[in-house]
């Protein structure tokens, strides 16, 4: 998730001069700000500091990240001719990520060290819309209008996708997320056939590595059973479904990450603490649970009541690691 920055007043210090895709492209900047979260909070693991469209601006695509936005594509990817330009990464693309992750091994230790990427969908829409989308009415014109160029684009995104994980894997990672973040505005019948053949791909290319995989989506109640058969070992929710009916949705043998609905953190601290005690209890029905929120920290949450979560979550499973 987005999560390291936005909240953190060390994070906008770091940040105050520097433009998002500049501090994804500078090593030291990159270790230094993933570094933050875990000296404050003393979460279990690390979470890579880059951005899901790092490796598309690696590849030559002119696009930006907008302060209060997102990514903005400067000309949007709709036909033949832009699809091409969609070539996969080559081992010189990514130095900063591989010199960054190799630093924050080091630095690290035990923790974990979670990499991670879009999923093809994900990019696709951000690609195909030029930006931020709600209805991705775009994307799903070039998906049902145009079956082969939406392969041939969702081939080629796969590539990309596996691409930036496996130079993350290869220089250190410890564990990957795959972020399907707006695959949840698709049917079932829809995600079937237009986006899990490509992301069941990316997960069996990684079973080589031995690394857990973590597939993560908004919105996907009714597409649980799928992100799980695409081959992932964890399978992440949203605060929208309860961790005890997800766990019928996924493949046995599948571990659960999630699922405080960020907005809590808005709420008396009473309230927090008591829907994490329920999720944690919940989450015992799975075979392995992440505690995490279901999608990324607010920008405007009080660090304080991070430090707080953290510290309790330790607490209440203290007993049973
Ligand atoms: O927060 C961290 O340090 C972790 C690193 C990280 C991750 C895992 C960032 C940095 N982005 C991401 C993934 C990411 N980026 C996803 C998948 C996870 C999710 O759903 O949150 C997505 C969809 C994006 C795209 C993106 N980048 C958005 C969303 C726009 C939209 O469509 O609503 C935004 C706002 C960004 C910018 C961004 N990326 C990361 C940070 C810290 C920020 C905010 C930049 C800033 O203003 O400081």
């Amino acid at each position: 998730m987005r999560q390291a920055g936005r909240s953190l007043p060390e994070y906008r210090r770091v940040r105050a001069d520097v433009p998002m895709l500049e501090a994804c492209a500078r090593p030291d900047m990159i270790t230094e700000i993933t570094m933050q979260p875990v000296r404050r909070y003393d979460v279990d693991a690390a979470i890579f500091f880059s951005d899901i469209v790092v490796p598309l601006k690696a590849i030559g695509i002119d696009l930006d990240i907008k302060p209060g936005v997102g990514p903005v594509v400067a000309d949007p990817v709709r036909d033949a001719s832009g699809i091409k330009r969609l070539r996969e990464i080559e081992p010189d693309d990514l130095p900063f990520v591989t010199e960054a992750v190799g630093q924050l091994t080091g630095e690290l230790g035990d923790k974990p060290l979670v990499g991670f990427a879009g999923a093809p969908f994900t990019l696709a829409s951000y690609l195909i819309e030029g930006g931020p989308s709600k209805n991705h009415e775009h994307t799903k014109a070039l998906m049902y209008g145009e079956p082969e160029l939406w392969d041939e684009m969702m081939r080629r995104l796969a590539t990309i996708t596996l691409g930036f994980l496996r130079t993350q894997i290869e220089a250190g990672a410890s564990a990957v997320q795959l972020f399907d973040s707006w695959v949840g505005a698709l049917s079932a019948e829809d995600y079937r056939t237009s986006v899990l053949p490509y992301t069941s791909w990316i997960f069996g290319q990684l079973s080589e590595f031995e690394v857990p995989r973590i597939h993560f989506g908004v919105g996907t109640g009714e597409l649980l059973s799928l992100l799980s058969e695409a081959g992932a070992d964890v399978v992440g929710v949203d605060w929208r479904v309860p961790l005890d009916k997800a766990v019928q949705r996924v493949q046995p043998g599948t571990a659960l990450q999630g699922n405080l609905d960020p907005a809590t953190l808005f709420a008396p601290w009473e309230v927090i603490a008591e829907r994490t005690r329920d999720i944690l209890d919940r989450g015992r029905a799975a075979d392995g649970h992440i505690f995490n929120l279901g999608h990324g920290v607010l920008p405007s949450t009080d660090p304080e009541v991070l430090t707080r979560l953290t510290a309790f979550v330790h607490e209440q499973t203290l007993g049973r690691l």
